[in-house]
């Protein structure tokens, strides 16, 4: 655990120099459990601190935020002058923050693997074997209050994925949390697995019913094409296939988002196919090896083409 004792000094050396400055707290744009309980989490270290996060947070995200009543902004609304820097949370990367640009990053908190990360700040405290971003601030910072506490432990169930991608720690932090915060498993399980809308529920129906799928490279790999909702259907089709691609066209943005969700067997990287996919049509990617997404400004079926051709190729090395 000698890494844990490095990242532990980074995050003091950051609360010493920057504790009382004024820090907009952001984390990456449709914000999950995770990022929105490692965002509020901080912001009560940071007592001059707001929280930003951009477009539509996700349904457990909102729920955590409408409990808490978090006052959540825009980066794009907020006056950079008016602050002395950012601190950026589960995220590393420009294409999912885009409006951090122009803003003096003081400190990066985050569990992505490190493709695609293009972020620089003074303080990196990085550690791509959490399993969550919330696990990670719980033990750098064990004095976390009652409200936080109950945030932290939905973000950690919530990106484990039912204790899929968990580690001994993510356990006893997991439970200290749930102590502090007074919580049942059931009622925690509410926010960290909200019910899918209605929307999704449709998208993944039509997931389903477009579904393609191929055996190649030793894998069975399903493809398919949704309006939105893609994380929710790639998860879905991830269940019955290895390993699952997903589309979704956004016309606001001209461009393609992918998600990708793979079997714990699956021993292809899924956010280094993402990465490469994502770089060879305009866009980026990256995720976990487990869980993945990416932008592309090609067309849908082209970059789900391309995303098979790319797993097959790591999948054959
Ligand atoms: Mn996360």
């Amino acid at each position: 655990m000698e890494n844990q004792e490095g990242l532990r000094k980074t995050f003091e050396a950051f609360l010493s120099k920057y504790r009382e400055s004024r820090i907009a707290i952001a984390t990456h744009s449709r914000a999950d459990a995770d990022a929105i309980s490692s965002a509020f989490a901080m912001s009560k270290i940071l007592p001059n601190s707001v929280i930003c996060t951009s477009e539509e947070m996700r349904e457990g995200a909102k729920m955590l935020a409408e409990r808490f009543s978090m006052e959540v902004s825009e980066p794009a609304s907020l006056d950079k002058k008016e602050f002395d820097g950012m601190v950026a949370v589960d995220t590393g990367t420009y294409t999912l923050l885009p409006d951090a640009r122009g803003w003096d990053i003081l400190c990066i908190i985050d569990h992505h693997q490190a493709e695609g990360r293009d972020m620089k700040a003074e303080f990196e405290i990085i550690d791509d074997k959490s399993p969550s971003t919330a696990e990670m601030i719980a033990a750098l910072y064990p004095e976390t209050d009652r409200e936080a506490a109950f945030a932290l432990a939905v973000g950690i169930i919530a990106d484990a994925a039912r204790f899929k991608s968990a580690r001994k720690e993510s356990f006893s932090i997991l439970a200290e949390l749930m102590e502090k915060a007074d919580a049942e498993y059931a009622e925690l399980l509410e926010y960290a697995e909200p019910e899918p809308s209605g929307d999704a529920k449709m998208a993944m129906l039509k997931a389903m019913s477009r579904v393609k799928y191929v055996y190649s490279g030793g894998y069975i790999i399903a493809t398919s094409e949704v309006g939105s909702n893609e994380s929710s259907a790639a998860s879905l089709l991830a269940e019955a296939a290895d390993v699952a691609f997903v589309a979704s066209w956004r016309d606001r943005e001209r461009e393609t988002r992918i998600s990708a969700r793979a079997g714990k067997h699956v021993r292809v990287p899924l956010n280094k196919v993402l990465s490469e996919v994502g770089n060879a049509f305009g866009g980026a990617g990256g995720g976990h090896p487990k869980a993945a997404g990416a932008s592309s400004k090609e067309h849908t079926e082209e970059t789900l083409e391309k995303c098979v051709e790319v797993f097959v190729r790591m999948a054959e090395q």
